[in-house]
């Protein structure tokens, strides 16, 4: 297959290793122009894959029979919306990332469009990106056009494995939201990795419930405490992580807040429900990006 792979960051360019091996021919695509593209990643058994792969190429575009999207959620929709009328109208185009809200700001895209969320943890060392841990990429339909594009599940998990095809992604879409409602936040709150929140099981207790009264309205029925089990089980299987918004203060770059917490109050104040906690953590978060040395901040 041929597939461009917007966003070439640490997802990126696991993906772009992957499908490579796999023997796809694949290109990068990234914000500022280049014609080249560099990957190197170590993967978890510690193998090497170094390459170059073009990148930028709008003939490779317009070729392309898969769009993979990897970008952070605010960079997500000017993105495609730029490359959209390049892009054949029969190329999927698949968005991965945390948080939610894409979808409203793609409506009415004329390409099948899918949401797939990954638990694949991956993070820059250096010049190198490291596949610190394995996990399951989950996709599904995003409009009416892409609902018969269950085969690409089984395409991309040959080339990194889990990958699975769910009809009704949203629900796992919301699963994952709760998840980064609750850890990312309280890892930039607390300066602390994801194993560390155990100290503060009152706060987490706390978002749990908030998010359980919004998921019960959107139809996602879920109790606080089945969310809490869930939190707890990502926070012992990424206990040595750093959250990626906790590695986004840190470089002072903008946070996918308005994505997470910011989409979770958003479908709150529809709904007339008030998420003290989840308010308070936003501003916390806000105020953080705000505070940033204007001559650093980045958006990348
Ligand atoms: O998705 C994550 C993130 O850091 O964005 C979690 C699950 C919290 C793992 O670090």
């Amino acid at each position: 297959m041929k597939i461009t792979v917007l966003g070439c960051g640490a997802i990126g360019q696991i993906w772009l290793a992957a499908l490579a091996r796999q023997g796809h021919e694949v290109q990068g695509w990234l914000r500022v122009p280049q014609p080249y593209c560099s990957v190197n990643v170590i993967d978890y058994q510690g193998k090497v894959s170094n390459h170059t792969f073009i990148a930028n190429d709008p003939l490779f575009l317009a070729d392309s029979q898969l769009l993979l999207v990897t970008l952070k959620a605010p960079q997500v929709s000017p993105a495609v919306r730029n490359l959209q009328s390049v892009l054949s109208d029969d190329c999927p185009v698949l968005l991965l990332h945390n948080g939610m809200g894409t979808l409203d700001e793609l409506k009415g895209l004329s390409q099948p469009l899918l949401r797939g969320i990954t638990t694949h943890a991956a993070m820059r060392d250096g010049t190198v990106i490291k596949h610190v841990a394995s996990g399951i990429t989950h996709i599904g339909p995003a409009n009416r056009k892409s609902a018969a594009w269950s085969d690409l599940a089984d395409i991309l998990h040959a080339a990194l494995p889990d990958v699975a095809w769910h009809d009704n992604i949203g629900a796992a879409c919301w699963r994952k939201l709760a998840v980064n409602c609750v850890i990312n936040p309280l890892t930039v709150e607390h300066d602390c990795q994801n194993g560390a929140l155990r100290a503060w099981p009152q706060q987490i207790d706390l978002l749990c419930q908030e998010l359980s009264w919004v998921m019960e309205r959107e139809g996602q029925h879920i109790t606080a405490d089945s969310l809490r089990d869930i939190v707890y089980n990502v926070i012992e299987t990424t206990a040595a992580n750093t959250s990626s918004m906790l590695q986004d203060v840190r470089a002072q770059r903008l946070t996918e807040i308005d994505y997470i917490t910011g989409f979770l109050l958003r479908r709150a104040r529809a709904q007339g429900i008030a998420l003290p906690e989840n308010t308070r953590l936003y501003e916390l978060v806000k105020r953080k990006e705000s505070h940033y040395d204007r001559e650093h901040a980045s958006t990348g």
